[in-house]
């Protein structure tokens, strides 16, 4: 009797070691995807200069960017359901979602979580947003999400207290 008990334990324990392996895998592939995913389009105007730092902040965390050049930035935003109260510069794509403005790379990786909505956004221009440092400024300001509903939600509040 006791034998066999020591038996099943050793195929639990089998099986066990078989799902932490297949887990392990698993996390794996996560991994790579994410990796993947973090390639993300950005139009622009061809002078934009915070446009090109807002790139470059991409790129410092790790983003692949595929700047393009447009000719008419209002066209892009409507075509990408930016509403005009949501509205800043330069307008990126990433997974079908629009990223409006000065958004930091950590809201945009999170945006890849949130299948419930359109977009994110930093409306304006605020100082001290990425791509906007001026000096010390700092202005407060919301990273806003737009839902599929059309109803804004504030996904973070900068600075970070
Ligand atoms: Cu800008």
């Amino acid at each position: 009797m006791a034998k066999s008990t020591s038996m099943k334990a050793k195929t639990l324990l089998k099986g066990r070691a078989l799902q932490v392996a297949a887990g392990a895998a698993l996390l794996m592939a996560s991994t790579a995807q994410a990796t993947e995913a973090l390639t993300i389009d950005v139009h622009r105007d061809a002078n934009c200069g915070c446009c090109k730092k807002w790139i470059a902040h991409l790129e410092t965390n790790g983003f692949k960017v595929n700047d393009q050049v447009e000719a008419n930035m209002s066209a892009v935003k409507q075509r990408l359901g930016v509403v005009p109260r949501l509205a800043s510069c330069h307008t990126a794509v990433i997974d079908g979602k629009f990223v409006e403005g000065h958004v930091p790379a950590a809201q945009v990786i999170e945006l890849s979580k949130r299948s419930d909505l359109l977009g994110i956004a930093v409306p304006g221009m605020p100082a001290g947003s990425p791509g906007m440092e001026v000096g010390d400024k700092r202005q407060a300001f919301e990273v806003i999400g737009l839902s599929k509903a059309g109803t804004d939600e504030v996904i973070a509040e900068y600075p970070a207290n």
